[in-house]
């Protein structure tokens, strides 16, 4: 098929004070992020989080294959049965599987086997990896770059939720092959990445004391 191209039509040129003031600003709000693992049983409307997703769609993909699907569950029982899931395999992780040396880089974190929030907040959001296209034939097509892709989807889905006012956790029980059953995604086109845990912070909600690495450690001008 021979390439279909448009006027780039939606690119605002701003005046470059106005770039890095609004460059500052936005590094400045996306510094008050953090992983929130208390939250509040409040609930967040259906609204919010589409346009959340809305957002999280908009990422850069390989070939523009769009490799992602979201699975936003607000569902009491859903949730219950999601917790009872994760719990077990982390369980397993916190008592056999971890290596010595992986408990002590989460003991700052202070996590353990137990994860009420996986009720107590009103939104998981399962992120999947769609690693291949349902052909009309019945038969697969390989898609590109679907980890870089899903993983950019997901970052601006986590800015997009922080930018609304809602916190957010990102929790990766493994393995979370549990997800496609409870969910009814297709084992053989989706592979699980990650669940999104969203909502309110509770009022008395503590974090870590935990520090960001300094633009310097982690940049390199040339
Ligand atoms: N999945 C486990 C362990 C865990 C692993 C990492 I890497 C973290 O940054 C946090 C936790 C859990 O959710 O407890």
């Amino acid at each position: 098929m021979p390439p279909n191209y448009t006027p780039l039509s939606g690119y605002e040129e701003l005046p470059q004070a106005e770039m890095l003031e609004r460059a500052r600003r936005f590094a400045d709000q996306m510094q008050r992020r953090r992983t929130v693992r208390d939250f509040a049983p409040c609930p967040v409307s259906r609204a919010l989080i589409e346009e959340c997703l809305r957002a999280a769609g908009s990422a850069p993909s390989g070939a523009n294959q769009q490799p992602w699907h979201f699975v936003a569950v607000s569902d009491p029982g859903v949730k219950r049965r999601i917790r009872e899931a994760a719990e077990a395999e982390e369980r397993e992780f916190y008592a056999h599987r971890a290596p010595p040396d992986w408990l002590e880089a989460l003991a700052p974190l202070g996590t353990d086997a137990s994860k009420p929030f996986l009720e107590i907040a009103p939104w998981l959001i399962a992120v999947f990896i769609r690693r291949f296209e349902r052909l009309p034939d019945g038969g697969k097509r390989k898609h590109y770059y679907t980890d870089e892709s899903v993983g950019l989807a997901t970052g601006l889905l986590v800015a997009a939720l922080h930018h609304a006012g809602l916190v957010s956790l990102t929790h990766t029980p493994s393995p979370m092959k549990f997800l496609n059953e409870i969910l009814g995604r297709p084992k053989d086109l989706e592979r699980p990445f990650l669940l999104l845990v969203a909502g309110y912070p509770a009022p008395d909600a503590r974090v870590p004391d935990i520090a960001r690495k300094s633009l310097a450690e982690y940049t390199t001008f040339v």
